[in-house]
């Protein structure tokens, strides 16, 4: 019997923080040793596109982005790892998906009103479509669950209505319903602003990323604001990058806390940097990684491609 399948990407736009490892990628570690799925993470640039950017630094974020999901640990043996560009016929299908979702559905996504405030100049079409192409990155590999952070919910709401629209439209049960999997910790807070998930767009003060410097990292965990908000993030944070250590989270002594906390995230990747440096000096196997990963996918996504147009009438 086949395994069921599991699909998720992040978006190559900066470093990663510990929101997207603890929302996201530390989950996808586990999922993927658990050995009870068959795993499919890419890295989403085409969904990067839809923010400003500057093409001669997007290359360099897919190949620190790629390398950040080895070295915690997405082995290529066990995961297909591969670069949603290079599988056209995602996009393709995506098209096959704009026609069923009504427009009334994108505009009221949260993500997309955040991002239109965010980038009032650059309020693309991508922006508004964005949930659709992800409903086809699931889709297209048969993806029945996708571990993501709180914020990417809506989205698979969308995902599982477009099941839904395109089984009832065609009279097939050829799409399966998709599922988010939520971790504990599925809404890491920023530093600075504690009503507002950590997020890499908002400023390097908001974020601890995944590979910063324990200096930075001690830093930047001294300034984080102590509202009660604040507080509740920082304990979140201590109880999954101090587990092993002695003592209890200490709201009355936060100078004190906020050192301890600093020094369970620096140790906690410690090893990940080491790993990370390792990767980046090896670009050429890196790149083969990618490579294979997309020879893996792509006939998976012709395939499913072929089929969906023999069930809407094109072939
Ligand atoms: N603060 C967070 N807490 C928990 N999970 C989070 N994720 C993001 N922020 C948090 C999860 O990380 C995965 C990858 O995110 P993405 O790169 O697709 O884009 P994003 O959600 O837009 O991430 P950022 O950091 O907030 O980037 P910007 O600022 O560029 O938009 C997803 O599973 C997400 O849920």
């Amino acid at each position: 019997m086949s395994k069921p399948v599991i699909v998720s990407g992040i978006q190559p736009t900066g470093l990663l923080h510990i929101g997207n490892y603890l929302g996201a990628l530390k989950n996808w570690v586990d999922l993927q040793n658990s050995g009870k799925y068959d795993c499919f993470f890419f890295l989403a640039d085409y969904h990067s596109i839809t923010e400003n950017y500057s093409p001669a630094e997007k290359k360099e974020q897919i190949f620190n982005l790629v390398c950040d999901y080895l070295a915690s640990g997405l082995d290529p043996k066990k995961s297909t790892i591969f670069v949603q560009s290079q599988i056209p016929e995602c996009t393709e299908l995506a098209w096959i998906f704009n026609t069923l979702t009504p427009i009334g559905e994108l505009e009221r996504m949260t993500q997309f009103k955040d991002k239109s405030n965010k980038q009032v100049k650059n309020i693309n079409a991508g922006l508004l479509t964005y949930p659709i192409l992800q409903a086809a990155d699931i889709l297209i590999y048969h993806g029945e669950f996708v571990p993501v952070g709180q914020d990417q919910v809506q989205h698979l709401e969308l995902a599982h209505d477009t099941v839904k629209w395109f089984n009832n439209k065609y009279a097939t049960e050829y799409f399966k319903d998709v599922k988010p999997l939520l971790t504990e910790t599925p809404k890491i807070m920023s530093l600075i602003e504690s009503t507002a998930k950590m997020s890499k767009s908002a400023g390097a003060k908001h974020y601890i990323g995944i590979d910063e410097s324990p200096e930075i990292i001690a830093q930047k965990i001294s300034k984080a604001v102590t509202t009660p908000e604040g507080i509740k993030n920082l304990e979140t944070i201590y109880n999954v990058f101090n587990s092993s250590m002695q003592g209890k989270f200490d709201a009355n002594k936060m100078a004190e806390t906020k050192k301890i906390i600093a020094t369970g995230i620096a140790d906690y990747f410690d090893d990940f940097r080491k790993k990370k440096m390792e990767l980046m000096k090896d670009k050429k196997r890196v790149m083969k990684i990618l490579e294979e990963g997309k020879a893996k996918a792509q006939p998976i996504a012709q395939k499913t491609l072929k089929e969906v147009k023999e069930i809407i009438g094109l072939i």
